[in-house]
């Protein structure tokens, strides 16, 4: 009798434990980042979130440092269904959902705040529901922060300073062609090849937010650091669409609310990290530039600029640029 219950109890179990392994998908998510970063933090947070709002149905795999390939082609995966979930910066981004090219102008954003409220508000909102046609679910805006210039040459203090240097870009046109209106030698490269291409000098230089910087430890094969900001460079979740479309309502709801609680966690990282980025660089024997003059550089790329109006339209940038 009682070793009946105990076998009971014991298939009972084995049961239990097989519904929740047959019941339990696993996906994965990429970063081209270090895990000890605002990416990471972003996409172990999402994780977490996941799990606990599905009662651990769904596990989130997190991949950091670009294991699983670089930013383009880890969106590529997703929109191709072999990788479910990606968190990336949006440089490579406008290669297949052309509408987010307009986050990419130079001196668009006045500020972290400005650019948060402009992608949390209608604009940023409406944006997100673009990606849908191209195979894709975006599910949160995220961010990188403001992109500054590092190089092994000299100080750069006036954009004639910048005129020559060879720099890696990312794999995005809007950055391309802003970069080449200072005078930059532009070469767009994967993220995981840069710490490399720049450490033998296969480029003199990079553009990347504090976070970035520091998480990369460029500051091991970059010695000058200028604040130029000349660029928001926000980050994305994005899921395969079909994958997106197989869950419950509610597990839907789950996976928005957990990206919802990556980007809180992200942000949250990048303003400590710009907080305390440049005296943490400094100690660690980089020369910064925190007082460029911006109107300079802004002035630089006036032509580019008047450009850039006539391609997104004046009044599609006037209205970002209203954003309270
Ligand atoms: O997303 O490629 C880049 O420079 C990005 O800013 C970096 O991968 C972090």
């Amino acid at each position: 009798m009682k070793l009946n219950r105990l076998f009971a109890a014991a298939v009972a179990a084995g049961l239990l434990a097989v519904t929740a392994a047959q019941a339990q998908t696993t996906m994965k998510i990429s970063i081209s980042t270090a895990q000890n970063s605002h990416q990471g933090v972003a996409i172990d947070t999402f994780a977490k979130e996941v799990e606990k709002r599905t009662n651990g149905r769904y596990k989130i795999q997190t991949f950091y440092n670009g294991s699983l390939g670089g930013e383009r082609e880890s969106i590529e995966a997703v929109q191709l269904g072999t990788q479910e979930l990606a968190f990336s910066s949006t440089g490579p981004v406008p290669n297949f959902v052309p509408e987010t090219k307009i986050l990419d102008v130079p001196f668009l954003f006045r500020d972290k705040a400005h650019a948060r409220a402009v992608l949390d508000g209608p604009i940023g909102q409406d944006l997100l529901t673009k990606f849908d046609s191209k195979g894709f679910k975006a599910l949160a805006w995220a961010e990188n922060g403001f992109r500054h210039m590092t190089n092994s040459k000299r100080d750069v203090k006036v954009p004639e300073d910048l005129k020559g240097l060879k720099m890696r870009t990312m794999e995005n046109p809007v950055h391309i062609a802003a970069y080449k209106g200072f005078g930059i030698i532009t070469t767009p490269m994967a993220f995981p090849e840069v710490f490399t291409a720049l450490q033998q000098g296969t480029v003199d230089g990079q553009e990347n937010p504090l976070s970035v910087i520091i998480s990369a430890k460029f500051d091991q094969v970059q010695k000058h650091l200028s604040l130029t900001g000349h660029v928001y460079s926000p980050c994305i979740f994005v899921m395969n669409k079909a994958a997106f479309d197989k869950l419950s309502a509610a597990d839907k709801q789950a996976f928005l609310d957990a990206a919802k609680e990556g980007t809180k966690a992200n942000r949250a990282r990048v303003d400590e990290d710009d907080a305390k980025g440049v005296a943490d660089l400094r100690a660690k024997g980089m020369t910064v530039i925190d007082n460029v003059d911006k109107a300079k550089f802004v002035q630089a790329l006036a032509p580019v600029n008047a450009e850039f109006e006539k391609q997104f339209g004046k009044a599609n940038l006037d209205k970002i640029r209203a954003v309270k």
